[in-house]
């Protein structure tokens, strides 16, 4: 049966370029999508490199600038995944040009930005142009089976909640100078790189979103060498260093809606902690944990069985049943980092082509931001409790 064609031009060809190119070309093959898919343009400031992505990642044509290319008339979405400084700018002129918008976590750089966008992506909704912002953990099955679970009241009435997002890349101080540390690019440092998705994923599974916040953020390592090519020196590092201007560390308390406490930490000093991405949820009857390093285990403790066969079982979640999971490989098989993008592909396109606002709206990813931003009001005032600014557009999880 043959789908209509659908353009889609990506922003970016960093890490997340890579992710969503992957994406892209897999979803199709895998998931039964009410369009085709076509990767039709990647976009990129260097022409050199991003002809040699286009070629790399399987992009028809390359383009040095996103405003041509949200004229065109064969590009139906523009996917975002430029450093975040570049967010507001792209997303907004795209909906107001009649294109469907998916654009990397967190949403903007400030609450400012992140209430244009959204704005902006609620007029669009009204004239059938859909915006999402991209918490891809959200699809990761383990995370997705969670909030069923949750959902389902196996845990009982949710008590507490943890949220460690830990990785060790930053550990050598004398590693280069990334855009990731610089507060002009990427708005914060661990807060809203890792600390984002924790909190997201938090709001998820629980369905309550945080309400207030105590907090304190740090900046362990104040400069870096500047990568010769940032000062025009090809591929060598330099001696000229670069100030970090983000947080290193970001460790918050927060009040959910219920009353439920949540503790967070995200950082990128956790020696020996690649991307361990931990959640852990206790409930009056059972609790669950989850750990992005092993990320198609979930563990599940029953405080309804009998005392003495208590303990944390680890499902394996790869069986048919699972959320996502009947489109791959066959049970035991498992998954790994680059899924969570197929799955965000392929719920974005059900959606929009059902006319159906996809989640996370730009609303859920203002909402994020305003944690964010409360979580660095605190650390700036002693850690005083700051409540999340909680405006009647952002929707319940
Ligand atoms: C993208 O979703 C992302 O948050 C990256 O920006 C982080 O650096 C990565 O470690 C986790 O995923």
């Amino acid at each position: 049966m043959s789908r209509p064609p659908f353009g889609v031009a990506l922003v970016g060809y960093g890490f997340m370029g890579a992710a969503h190119s992957q994406a892209w070309r897999v979803a199709p093959r895998f998931f039964d999508l009410p369009v085709e898919p076509r990767m039709s343009v990647i976009v990129g400031r260097d022409l050199a490199r991003v002809e040699a992505a286009a070629d790399r990642f399987g992009w028809a044509e390359s383009e040095t600038d996103w405003r041509r290319v949200i004229e065109r008339d064969d590009i139906d979405l523009i996917d975002i995944c430029s450093p975040g400084a570049t967010h507001v700018e792209i997303a907004i002129a795209a909906l107001e040009a009649g294109k469907h918008v998916l654009c990397e976590k967190p949403l903007a750089n400030t609450v400012d930005e992140a209430v244009r966008m959204a704005d902006a992506a609620r007029r669009a909704a009204a004239r059938g142009v859909y915006a999402m912002v991209g918490f891809s953990y959200r699809r990761v099955p383990a995370i997705t089976f969670a909030r069923d679970l949750v959902a389902a009241g196996k845990i009982g009435e949710l008590r507490q909640v943890r949220a460690l997002y830990l990785q060790d890349w930053l550990v050598d101080a004398e590693g280069p100078m990334t855009w990731r540390l610089d507060k002009d690019l990427a708005g914060s440092g661990s807060l809203g790189d890792i600390g984002a998705h924790a909190i997201d994923a938090v709001q998820f599974v629980t369905g309550r979103r945080v309400q207030g916040v105590s907090g304190i953020l740090q900046t362990l390592v104040n400069e870096r060498p500047l990568l010769g090519e940032s000062i025009g020196l090809s591929g060598t590092a330099s001696r000229e260093r670069g100030l970090v201007t983000v947080d290193d560390v970001a460790l918050f308390t927060g009040r959910l809606e219920g009353g439920v406490l949540g503790s967070f930490e995200a950082t990128r000093y956790a020696t020996g902690r690649k991307n361990a991405f931990r959640l852990e949820f206790s409930g009056s009857l059972g609790a669950i944990a989850f750990d992005l390093e092993r990320m198609n285990e979930l563990e599940f403790y029953d405080g309804t069985d009998p005392a003495g066969l208590r303990g944390f079982r680890r499902i394996l979640v790869t069986e048919p049943e699972h959320p996502y999971m009947a489109a791959w490989w066959p049970t035991g098989h498992g998954i790994g980092y680059e899924h969570p993008f197929s799955h965000q592909v392929r719920d974005l396109l059900v959606d929009i082509a059902a006319g159906v606002q996809p989640r996370p709206s730009f609303d859920d990813g203002l909402q994020v931001q305003r944690v964010l931003a409360a979580v660095e009001a605190s650390s700036a005032s002693g850690s005083s409790w700051v409540a999340v600014d909680d405006s009647p557009e952002t929707q319940r999880q």
